[in-house]
């Protein structure tokens, strides 16, 4: 099976050559593509001389600073093209640990979609305060209540996809930015039939580097979540009603 792990960057000029080591380290049989937005910091300029190095790392550049979601569409497009079998998601900041990507992969098969989940048994966060823990595993109960599904850590974004998965929903349906991305990619899954596997993993405060979490990307995901959700129970609801006569 061959596997493209995605990196999306924005100003990772630090973490990034750090986690690039690790996967190439951990997966060497894995292809890495680095999508960067531009990062002033020279994140994309430091990429392309590692993949100038290494037939196994590509990057694409990307003008602008577009958001992490747009960042993974134009990275899945990319390796659908190129018939890679399986898609992986990782962030560059260290939270995604690339030793763990191993047990992550082994795991592909066993579901359309693998997720290393932070809230499932076995699974941990490592040196984040209390109110980073609280709008985690809150944001997740909503989302799990919302929707009425299953996952444990839907908001998580170290996780690998079957190419047929992702060509079996549409992703320019998928419009989310931020981590509510995530949530909309589990749910598009779902949605299409697909199966959502969990497997735990230790996600690592970032120590390098910037977070780019905000209000607005709260928003968005606590906003989204609960429209899918009533949008959802009213189309069971109408399912459940008779049919109108045609008279
Ligand atoms: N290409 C690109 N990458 C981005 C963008 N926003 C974030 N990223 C990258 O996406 C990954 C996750 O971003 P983080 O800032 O760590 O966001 P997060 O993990 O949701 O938030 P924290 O938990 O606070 O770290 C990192 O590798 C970022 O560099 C973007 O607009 N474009
Ligand atoms: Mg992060």
């Amino acid at each position: 099976m061959s596997t493209l792990v995605i990196i999306p960057t924005y100003n990772e000029r630090e973490s990034l050559p750090v986690q690039l080591a690790g996967v190439r380290e951990h997966a060497p049989d894995v292809d890495v593509l680095v999508v960067d937005d531009g990062s002033p910091d020279g994140t994309g300029e430091w990429a392309d001389e590692a993949a100038a190095g290494d037939s196994h790392v590509h990057v694409l550049h990307r003008t602008a600073k577009a958001g992490l979601g747009a960042a993974y569409q134009a990275g899945f497009a990319w390796g659908l093209e190129r018939g890679y079998d399986v898609l992986v998601e990782m962030d560059a900041d260290g939270s995604h640990q690339a030793h763990e990507l191993p047990s992550l992969l082994a795991r592909v098969g066993e579901g359309d979609l693998v997720i290393g989940s932070r809230w499932v048994p076995g699974g941990s966060v490592r040196n984040w305060p209390t109110h980073r823990r609280l709008l985690s595993t809150g944001a997740n109960t909503y989302v799990r209540l919302a929707l009425g599904i299953g996952v444990k850590d839907s908001t998580a974004g170290f996780r690998a996809y079957t190419a047929d998965i992702l060509r079996a929903i549409d992703l320019h349906d998928v419009e989310s930015q931020g981590y509510c991305f995530q949530i909309d990619m589990c749910w598009h899954v779902l949605r299409a039939g697909g199966t959502v596997v969990e497997v735990p993993i230790e996600f690592v405060e970032r120590v390098q580097g910037a977070s780019k979490m905000s209000g607005a990307i709260i928003r968005e995901a606590l906003l989204k979540t609960t429209l899918w959700g009533a949008g959802h129970r009213l189309h069971q609801l109408a399912a459940l009603l008779p049919a109108r006569r045609a008279d």
